[in-house]
């Protein structure tokens, strides 16, 4: 079997397409398909007649999903670059074709998406300009079909192209030892936790033991499953859950392995690393890199005998926070810590690049480093920690700032504090293990406040604080309207939080036809209070802090209807200028009741700004 992958910018159809190829609806959360946006990795199943079938990895196309996608892009073999017709290519169509041409990608077909959307000179135009995007890349040369999921047009053509592609893809070696980074972790009520992924290579038999790493506990597989259906061996290329008895969900998340007991979890490699053109000024001798292996995201260092000068292959050693298991030949690329730009890519050319080079440090800077070490979590500015250290202040700024360019400081801002890179990291590592319990105990939590973890982990609230957003900022953790999770974590209702709101939403859909209706909050409330189900009030909190529900003045709104209200908003006050209430309640489908409500809402939002009896636009937004 082979896994296909989709790849592009933000809305240009890739989970659409998915949908009309495969029947599946890749989103799987509701809060995706109220917000009509992938947030992390859809997977499908693709069967043909003559029983030719592959999975499909569907990823997320916003920014700031990236390292969803980076989590699924391993594993793909044959890519769909989705470009809308109408739009062209687009910052994230780059990004994902130069992330993907360091990975296992063998064959590409671009899919002009939305072909219902343009006219015959139009489509033509987006052709042209999707070739001199691709100039240079794998997709270079690769066969172009334009499809329309609205009109089904081109989709068998596609199928057929998909079809070939597959059938002209070589086999994973199925003799290598086993290797399957994991992506999904989950539990299954009576069967225990389920770890999902891509078999990278090599073949599992039920009941065979392997290790997963980087915990090192050996486990059974008890069963596998290929797209719902019960295996006894599976080979690589396929998407597998594997039914791992003994391991709590707590225990492991995305990123770790399921592999082969020879394989040796390791913390440093030797890689030949292809630099990035653009990122060449970014490289340094050691440079703080956040590492992608696998399906894992690691921090770590790449260091090189001397800051490449061009972007021909280098060799250099990776050195990695937690170790994974690597093999020689196997894929990775690299982000810069923040932000998070990509440095470039490589392959793994032998394990055990053997410890970081010595630091030699002079006996100012082991001074500074040892003070650092002395004021903790909640650091110190420079000339204090200069105090501490006794070296003079501007010598203590220029020490500190090669710290942080080498990863062994943090610098803080407002205020400034320098803090201890490796008392941080052990601080954020115990904030994920705390979350990642809770996440899986009460999976529709939004996640945790600063104060709830500084009081779980006895830490200081002040000092965590700042951790906690820098943590947020590179990636470590999530940040969503107040709360922290882990980046990999999305709430998920229950079945029955799910099927109250589905219920109570259901009924404005159906009279979506005669105007934008929303539910009252204060009815909401008391369904909520009487229906006993629990969680429900943390779900509902859940749903408004993702957006997928909008508090708007006593009504709460899915997010759909407010964008369709703001699309068309916008639309009206570009043509118009401005624009009374009573011509906004008519194109937005409602009453005076709501109309009010509605536009104070998209004032606060920043959209509107009243103008006496009338609302002009307060910026015309770029468009997506
Ligand atoms: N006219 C037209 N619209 C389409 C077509 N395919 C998708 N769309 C619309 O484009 C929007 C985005 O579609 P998605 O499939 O969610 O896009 P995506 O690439 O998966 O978006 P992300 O996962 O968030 O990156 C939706 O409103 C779709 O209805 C098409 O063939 N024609
Ligand atoms: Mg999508």
């Amino acid at each position: 079997m082979h896994v296909i992958g989709t790849a592009g910018h933000v809305d240009h159809g890739k989970s659409s397409l998915v949908r009309a190829l495969t029947g599946t609806n890749p989103d799987r959360w509701i809060e995706e398909q109220l917000r009509g946006m992938t947030l992390d990795l859809g997977f499908a199943h693709l069967r043909f007649e003559d029983g030719v079938e592959a999975g499909i990895v569907d990823v997320p196309g916003h920014e700031r999903f990236l390292h969803n996608m980076l989590a699924g892009a391993a594993g793909m073999e044959l890519l769909l670059l989705v470009v809308a017709a109408n739009e062209g290519p687009k910052p994230q169509t780059l990004e994902h074709l130069a992330i993907l041409a360091y990975l296992n990608v063998k064959r590409t077909i671009v899919v002009l998406s939305k072909s219902d959307t343009v006219d015959a000179e139009e489509l033509a135009f987006a052709e042209e300009l999707v070739r001199e995007a691709v100039a240079g890349t794998p997709a270079e040369g690769a066969p172009f079909v334009a499809v329309s999921c609205h009109t089904g047009a081109g989709l068998d053509e596609l199928r057929d192209a998909i079809h070939a592609a597959l059938l002209e893809l070589p086999a994973r070696a199925p003799d290598a030892p086993a290797y399957l980074p994991i992506d999904r972790v989950f539990a299954l009520p009576g069967h225990g936790t389920i770890v999902t992924g891509t078999l990278m290579q090599g073949r599992i038999s039920t009941g065979e033991h392997l290790v997963l790493q980087p915990l090192g506990r050996e486990v059974r597989a008890r069963s596998l499953h290929v797209f719902g259906r019960e295996r006894s061996v599976v080979e690589g290329g396929a998407r597998v859950a594997v039914n791992v008895p003994g391991v709590e969900t707590g225990e492991i998340a995305r990123g770790a392995v399921l592999a082969s007991p020879q394989f040796v979890a390791r913390d440093s490699v030797e890689v030949t690393f292809r630099p990035l053109p653009l990122a060449l000024g970014l490289l340094k001798r050691r440079t703080p890199v956040r590492a992608y292996l696998g399906a894992a995201e690691i921090l770590g260092t790449l260091a090189f005998e001397r800051a490449p000068l061009d972007a021909s292959p280098v060799s250099a050693r990776l050195h990695l926070r937690t170790p994974t298991v690597v093999f020689p030949g196997a894929a990775f690329v690299v982000r810069r810590l923040s932000p998070k730009t990509l440095l470039g890519g490589g392959t793994i050319s032998a394990l055990d690049g053997g410890p970081l080079p010595a630091n030699d440090d002079s006996p100012d800077v082991a001074a500074l480093v040892a003070a650092l070490a002395s004021v903790g979590l909640a650091g110190g500015e420079a000339g204090r920690l200069g105090a501490v250290a006794n070296v003079r202040a501007e010598r203590a700024e220029e020490i500190l700032a090669d710290l942080v360019d080498e990863g062994r400081a943090l610098r803080l801002t407002k205020p400034v504090a320098f803090v201890d890179a490796a008392l941080a990291a052990e601080a954020i590592e115990r904030v994920r293990a705390h979350l990642q319990t809770t996440e899986s105990a009460t999976p529709w939590q939004p996640g945790a406040v600063a104060r709830t973890l500084a009081r779980d982990l006895g830490i200081p609230e002040a000092a965590l604080a700042r951790v906690l957003a820098l943590a947020a900022e590179d990636g470590r953790l999530a940040y969503r309207a107040g709360y922290y999770a882990t980046p990999e974590f999305q709430p998920t209702l229950t079945a029955d939080q799910r099927a109250f709101f589905d219920a109570r939403f259901a009924a404005t859909a159906a009279t979506a036809a005669q105007g934008n209706v929303p539910v009252p909050h204060d009815e909401l409330v008391a369904a909520m209070r009487t229906c006993a189900i629990p969680g429900i009030h943390v779900a509902f909190e859940t749903l408004l802090a993702g957006g997928a529900l909008v508090k708007v003045g006593d009504d709460v709104y899915r997010s759909e209807q407010i964008n369709d209200i703001r699309a068309k908003l916008e639309a009206a006050l570009r043509r118009d200028k401005q624009l009374t209430m009573a011509a906004f309640r008519d194109l937005a489908g409602t009453s005076r009741k709501f109309a009010v409500p509605l536009l104070e809402w998209f004032d606060a939002a920043g959209v509107t700004i009243r103008s006496g009896d009338v609302r002009v636009l307060r910026i015309v937004p770029p468009r997506r």
